[in-house]
């Protein structure tokens, strides 16, 4: 057993959080409060390869790891908790699902500029009855003769009226329920497709959530990702991996509520001293520290155990769910320590209080991991 980071992870957790001190964290606070597409993040991002990560190289990768993708998204997100979900969705949602299902060409002509980080990608389960209810869509695709007939509307879509590509999911056999639906690839601008207002959000006001609407939008036969019908086998198994990485984005942003509190904690002072100085405060900072450690090695174990291509659904969402969880704490005690400075936005630790929030939503609600979990102890139960 070995809990250390090979030399190659650290330098690259030294060089993004570098990147990420210099390049993305000054203007998170502006992006926010502008409710502005940080572009000039992505950019950057793109020239690192830092959207492409898990990527070979042949598909427009960096030629990285699961476990490279998770550090990626935590340092990113301990800067910017809306470019780290920018990345995330693109990474984890936009382009997995040609990585993992997509044909030779599908490949080419998507996934390499969506690794490159020259494209933008997105994906669309949610709709008004499915989001916990992952089979609940009520989008239909209809083949008519060399062409599929999308109709159907999908909701809170993280950068959908921006992306370049989406995935989508729709029903294409009702009588077989979850076993008839299928993933399609629609492309920014085709007739038919539109989007709805981006959404007001509490929190990640830097990255655009829409809804996204298919009015017989008509899309080329070959847009199929894999088999038709193979579609909720293929999303469960990108939201698997796609958890891993919300749970990193989680452990990030509460990484920097942590710092700014213990910061903050040896800078205050009152009644003589630093506030640091007291047990209240220094018991705070102890468990924040614990959980954010505990989450880390979840984190980086889920990720490891994908890397060794062993199953790791369970880890997965367990890392989820408790890094969402602690993570959401941790910024919650970082406010308190702060007192009423950290009810401003220039401490930062209000946002990072609002963006977290997500996290405990988004891939899967806290309820959804225990519910993955439980079924996954139970069936290890069932073939012991
Ligand atoms: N990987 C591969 N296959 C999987 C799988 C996984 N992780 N999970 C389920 N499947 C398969 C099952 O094996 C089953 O196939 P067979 O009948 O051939 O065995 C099929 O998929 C249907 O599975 P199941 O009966 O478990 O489906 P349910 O509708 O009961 O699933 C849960 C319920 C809650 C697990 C599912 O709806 C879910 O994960 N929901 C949350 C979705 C989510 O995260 N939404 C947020 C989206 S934000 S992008």
């Amino acid at each position: 057993m070995d809990f250390q980071l090979s030399e190659e992870h650290q330098l690259f957790q030294r060089t993004v959080r570098e990147f990420a001190d210099k390049e993305i964290a000054p203007k998170a606070l502006y992006y926010d409060k502008n409710h502005e597409f940080p572009w000039e993040n992505i950019k950057k991002m793109a020239a690192l390869g830092l959207l492409g990560v898990p990527y070979s190289e042949e598909w427009g990768g960096a030629g990285g790891d699961s476990l490279m993708y998770a550090i990626a998204v935590e340092e990113i997100s301990r800067a910017c908790g809306s470019t780290g979900i920018i990345l995330a969705a693109h990474t984890s949602l936009g382009s997995a699902p040609f990585y993992l299902f997509g044909t030779e060409e599908q490949k080419r002509k998507y996934l390499i500029p969506l690794a490159r980080g020259e494209k933008l990608g997105a994906f669309g389960l949610s709709e008004a009855e499915a989001g916990s209810d992952a089979a609940g869509t009520r989008t239909t695709a209809v083949l008519d003769g060399n062409e599929w007939v999308i109709n159907g509307t999908k909701n809170w879509i993280t950068s959908g009226s921006l992306a370049d590509t989406v995935i989508i999911t729709a029903m294409t056999d009702k009588s077989k329920g979850a076993l008839g639906i299928s993933n399609f690839i629609v492309e920014k601008g085709t007739p038919g497709f539109s989007y709805g207002k981006n959404e007001e959000k509490m929190g990640l006001r830097a990255s655009v959530t829409s809804q996204l609407f298919f009015d017989n939008c008509r899309i080329p036969k070959e847009n199929i990702l894999g088999q038709p019908n193979d579609g909720f086998k293929q999303f469960m198994q990108i939201l698997d991996a796609g958890r891993i990485s919300i749970g990193a984005m989680a452990l990030g942003i509460a990484q920097a509520a942590y710092e700014a509190a213990i910061r903050y904690a040896t800078q205050r002072h009152q009644f003589g001293r630093p506030i640091s100085d007291f047990q209240a405060i220094q018991f705070k900072l102890a468990d924040m520290a614990t959980q954010l450690e505990a989450a880390r090695l979840l984190i980086y174990r889920s990720a490891w155990l994908k890397d060794k291509k062993l199953p790791f659904g369970k880890e997965a969402a367990m890392a989820k769910l408790f890094a969402s969880e602690v993570g959401e704490r941790a910024c919650h005690q970082a406010i308190q320590i702060h007192g009423g400075y950290g009810y401003v936005e220039e401490y930062h630790v209000e946002r990072y209080y609002r963006d977290i929030r997500l996290c405990e939503i988004g891939e899967g609600t806290s309820e959804i991991q225990r519910i993955v979990i439980a079924r996954h102890l139970l069936r290890e139960l069932k073939h012991q």
